[in-house]
């Protein structure tokens, strides 16, 4: 989608810290780290958030959920516990719609999240 940010990071059209890579997966450093650990983790396909990514019966929602396992243990969180967070939909605090996980870690995260 031409007018979608993250869609202009998969293109290099946009600059991000960019942590890890797969063939249908990126995961790039949030710019508002929520955690010491703040990673996103996106399909390079554009689909706008998890409800349409669980629709795609390629495997691709499961490439995104091992490349956030992936990303949780290059950055040193898994053994100690990480969050993965899909916000879905506006009401859930969804601001950008390309699907992307939230992997958070390195403190202690509260329960249950705003
Ligand atoms: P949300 O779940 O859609 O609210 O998350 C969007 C995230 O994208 C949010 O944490 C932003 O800080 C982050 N982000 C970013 O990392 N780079 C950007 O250029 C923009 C948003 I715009």
């Amino acid at each position: 989608m031409s007018d979608c940010l993250f869609c202009k990071i998969v293109a290099k059209e946009f600059n991000a810290e960019i942590v890890y890579e797969t063939g249908r997966t990126l995961a790039f450093r949030d710019i508002k780290p929520q955690a010491p650990t703040h990673v996103l983790v996106i399909p390079k396909d554009h689909h706008a958030d998890a409800a349409t990514l669980a629709r795609a019966d390629d495997g691709l929602a499961d490439e995104v959920l091992k490349a956030a396992h992936a990303v949780a243990v290059q950055e040193g969180v898994a053994e100690g516990g990480y969050r993965i967070v899909f916000n879905t939909g506006a009401d859930a605090g969804q601001t950008v719609f390309h699907v992307h996980a939230h992997v958070l870690g390195g403190r202690d995260l509260t329960w249950p999240p705003g």
